[in-house]
């Protein structure tokens, strides 16, 4: 663990920030623009969960420092960093749009990004996976035809949803209720998203959804979550050779937020038999 000073701009060959669930109160906007005043990157992923579209159905709140998250963002677009938009569930009104771009943004379902040193890695937001994580036992016992089935149920049920002005089931609020099984939970989600990336031949998997920041070996799959800035304000960098850091940009003072980044930077991990 590293403990830095906030006042050197970091350059990254790469960011993955997700979870902002901007339109929230819960939302830590404050310290996202500290961190994006920060960080700068060739590439910035936004993995979804961004903007907090179902909160703002239900009551318009945002404030000018959500307006400033967006100009930033913008601002980084315009000056040459590439920044792609991985819809969420609660940003899924982009869904509608892929491929697309807006003020320099490009919006995709998901994206195979390739590190510094030749690694590919799935990015996604992971929320398609809810319905296998709710049902592992019974689906594990049916096999992948079942499996295949209710990813694409449960993308249709989402969609349906959606057309009806109904909210999105929450995972999150879902497992929070389960409190005793919680870990296994998200075992059980990093296990499915792995999975995944290994059906795609990726080596690798970065998604956000259950705002749990991790790096982690899942089988011989890196399994890595950018978490969230609702509660941890994380985000994952990657280095110009390719190594992963887990960044939390925390106060660590209760009157005047000073923010600082405690740095996780990963070791080199040994490859596993898949
Ligand atoms: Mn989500």
């Amino acid at each position: 663990m590293l403990v830095r000073d906030n006042m050197d701009t970091r350059h990254f060959r790469t960011l993955f920030i997700s979870d902002v669930h901007l339109g929230s109160k819960a939302a830590k906007v404050d310290f996202l623009l500290d961190f994006l005043k920060h960080h700068d990157a060739d590439t910035i992923f936004l993995v979804g969960d961004i903007v907090d579209g179902w909160r703002l159905k239900r009551s318009w709140y945002w404030p000018q420092d959500c307006n400033d998250v967006v100009q930033k963002l913008l601002r980084k677009a315009r000056k040459g960093t590439r920044v792609i938009y991985i819809p969420g569930n609660h940003d899924e009104f982009l869904r509608d749009f892929p491929g697309t771009h807006f003020g320099g943004i490009e919006v995709a379902e998901r994206m195979m990004h390739e590190t510094a040193d030749g690694k590919k890695y799935l990015v996604l937001h992971g929320d398609e996976f809810d319905v296998v994580v709710r049902n592992a036992r019974l689906l594990a016992y049916l096999g992948d035809w079942a499996y295949d089935m209710a990813i694409m149920i449960n993308i249709g049920l989402a969609a349906i949803r959606r057309k009806m002005g109904m909210p999105y089931w929450s995972f999150s609020a879902w497992a929070k209720l389960q409190v005793k099984h919680a870990v296994n939970f998200i075992g059980e989600f990093q296990r499915v998203v792995a999975d995944e990336a290994r059906k795609h031949g990726a080596d690798g998997v970065i998604c956000g959804h259950i705002h749990h920041a991790v790096m982690e070996d899942m089988d011989g799959i890196r399994y890595i979550n950018t978490g969230d800035w609702v509660e941890s304000c994380t985000a994952i960098a990657e280095h110009q050779d390719g190594t992963f850091e887990l960044i939390e940009w925390r106060s660590m003072s209760g009157i005047q937020p000073i923010p600082m980044a405690i740095g996780h930077r990963e070791k080199e991990v040994a490859p596993q038999a898949a």
